[in-house]
């Protein structure tokens, strides 16, 4: 059994405690710990285990083999670092970082161990719709890929969300879905603002459409809408030369009634992409148990900031920015 320490009791701090604890094999939950000391004794009354007053305390805790973070984005990097210099497997929610530089940072923290500790949240690699895109664009069939036209919406956010965090925390998704399907990097980037939705009112820009342009000259647009009024709806198409892919719906059962069919929207993006978690955290505990990461890396965590961090700064500027990263570690190749 992998014994997890989990720090983050929010939303999907609670949604992976569930996961690890009741449908992922080898795993066990011994720990947890959040900045609302509140939260972090109810989980552990729940589970049963131990809550640690801090985050850092429950990564120097003895019991815990490895590290899950999915407190606020501001917290992460601190706390992989520390996991990192613990010499301790850390699983990490997106976004890595806030910035480029401490994405830098890990990664050299990372390489001093000489190997992969840490594994980046981006969950939509284990789609069965995104993982099926990437199968038919890389046997060739279809030709090279040109464009990708991507959309984003989503209900609702919490308090305290900013326009900056539509692309640093929401299409981040994106950013690394779309250079994974593509098997290509970024060469500029830049963010427009459109026409601005009613159902927005919190006094940050919705929608924004962000526009990429990759090292093969592939254009990408996404459209990103953070209270769109209807549901959470992701889409991507990626056209090639010889046709197209589109990422399927999720399942849903169609209602006949009233001279109409219809079925539901999902409306909570934990709900959409459940099956592509409950892949991820199995495959990692594997993983680690084995002793060799596979899944999304701190390099890839740092692209996606370093892409993000460009496109935020082109904002109301007019310009495509430059998108440019340090040279690619050999641990990364
Ligand atoms: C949220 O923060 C997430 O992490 C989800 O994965 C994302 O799709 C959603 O739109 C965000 O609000």
């Amino acid at each position: 059994m992998l014994k997890i320490g989990v720090i983050g009791c929010g939303a999907i701090g609670r949604d992976h405690i569930r996961r690890l604890t009741d449908l992922v094999p080898g795993a066990q939950v011994v720990a947890c710990a959040d900045y609302f000391k509140e939260a972090a004794d109810k989980v552990a009354a729940q589970y049963g285990i131990t809550a640690y007053e801090t985050g850092e305390a429950l990564i120097a805790a003895p019991e815990v083999e490895a590290v899950v973070i999915t407190s606020s984005d501001p917290s992460h990097a601190g706390y992989v670092l520390a996991s990192l210099e613990a010499g301790k497997y850390v699983f990490c929610e997106k976004p890595l970082a806030q910035n480029a530089a401490d994405c830098e940072k890990i990664i050299a923290a990372e390489l001093a161990h000489g190997k992969r500790l840490l594994q980046v949240g981006f969950m939509r690699r284990y789609d069965r719709g995104y993982a099926e895109m990437k199968r038919i664009i890389d046997s060739g069939e279809l030709g090279a890929p040109l464009m990708i036209h991507a959309c984003h919406r989503n209900v609702s956010q919490p308090d305290g969300f900013q326009t900056e965090m539509g692309v640093s925390n929401v299409a981040i998704h994106e950013l690394d879905i779309c250079r994974w399907l593509l098997g290509d990097e970024y060469e500029a980037g830049q963010v427009l603002k459109v026409r601005q939705s009613a159902c927005s009112t919190k006094g940050y820009d919705n929608p924004q459409i962000v526009l990429l342009e990759t090292k093969t000259g592939c254009r990408i647009d996404v459209e990103v809408q953070v209270a769109d009024a209807y549901g959470y709806d992701i889409q991507c198409q990626v056209v090639c030369e010889k046709g197209t892919v589109n990422l399927p719906d999720p399942y849903a059962v169609v209602k006949r009634a009233n001279a109409t069919r219809s079925f539901p929207i999902l409306t909570d993006w934990k709900d959409r992409f459940i099956e592509a978690y409950d892949i991820e955290l199995t495959q990692w505990v594997q993983a680690v148990e084995a002793g060799k990461l596979t899944g999304p890396s701190a390099w890839d965590g740092y692209v996606a900031c370093v892409a993000a961090d460009a496109l935020n700064r082109s904002r109301g500027t007019g310009m495509f920015r430059k998108i440019e990263t340090i040279e690619k570690p050999e641990l990364y190749q």
